[in-house]
């Protein structure tokens, strides 16, 4: 299972386990909840060889910046599972504002963006056991010290780094920190606390809502407004002819 380290601070009963090179930390931290680990794993990797996005999309991962999975055991419907996506986008783009002053937003439904570009991603899978979820895992990545050049072509004009917006290098281990803790804290509100707090805080950070936006899910493609998050994280977007759309999976990309 490689090494096992602690980047400082862990929230109170989770762990890390730490790895040099994986294929994936979601499909590590997929195996684990099969094999019954605690609720608050985290599997951290310095690199990835087959990282992965939505609908088997590649997620691009070389050394030196974040790929973390955290193995959740919530007490949740699968139906509001998609709040976890909702939630762990909250944690991390204020953990980024924190540490680094600059402008993270979210771009529905998983994307970390600044300045209109793609920072990183989260890609939420679930095991179902009846009607609960018996465990999911949040999967998070962050384009921490990638140079500009270090993209590819087909990527250099869609993604940035940290690096790339502050000039500087970014110290990986606290940032880290400052994530799992803001997860811990969030998913606390989810489970136990004000969904509506989650709800407002995201509508706060993002940068989609308001916005004239194309959607492409896998059956349609249309234009609209993106009015709002309703209360089970879908996007509620306005056609021009005034009927509106409940959009729970898609892409989106702003049209004006
Ligand atoms: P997504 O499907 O929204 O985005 C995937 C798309 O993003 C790709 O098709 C490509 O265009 C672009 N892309 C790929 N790599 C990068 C990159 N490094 N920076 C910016 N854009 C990129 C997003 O899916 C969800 C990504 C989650 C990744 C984490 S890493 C830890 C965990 N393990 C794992 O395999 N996935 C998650």
């Amino acid at each position: 299972m490689g090494r096992i380290k602690t980047p400082g601070d862990v929230p109170a009963g989770w762990s890390v386990i730490s790895m040099d090179t994986v294929d994936s930390t979601n499909t590590v931290a997929m195996e684990l909840g099969e094999k019954d680990a605690p609720h608050g794993t985290v599997v951290l990797a310095d690199r990835q060889t087959k990282g992965r996005g939505r609908l088997g999309r590649e997620w691009v991962s070389p050394t030196g910046n974040i790929y973390m999975s955290i193995l959740l055991r919530p007490t949740v419907t699968p139906a509001d599972a998609a709040l976890l996506t909702i939630t762990a986008a909250v944690a991390c783009v204020r953990a980024l504002r924190e540490a680094t002053g600059l402008q993270v937003e979210i771009k529905w439904p998983n994307d970390l963006m600044v300045s209109g570009k793609k920072l990183g991603g989260i890609l939420t899978e679930m095991k179902s056991r009846g009607p609960r979820v018996f465990f999911a895992v949040v999967g998070i990545g962050i384009n921490l010290n990638s140079r500009a050049a270090d993209f590819s072509p087909e990527l250099s004009a869609t993604a940035t780094s940290l690096r790339v917006e502050t000039g500087e290098k970014i110290p990986k281990t606290a940032l880290i920190s400052r994530i799992l803790s803001e997860i811990r804290f969030w998913y606390d509100e989810l489970t136990q606390g004000d969904r509506d707090r989650i709800l407002d805080e995201w509508r706060r950070l993002s940068s989609t809502l308001g916005r004239d936006v194309r959607i492409t899910s896998v059956n349609e493609t249309f234009e609209g407004v993106a009015e709002t998050l309703d209360k089970e994280g879908r996007l509620i977007v306005r056609l021009s002819s005034g009927i509106r759309k409940v959009v729970s999976a898609g892409d989106v990309a702003m049209v004006r």
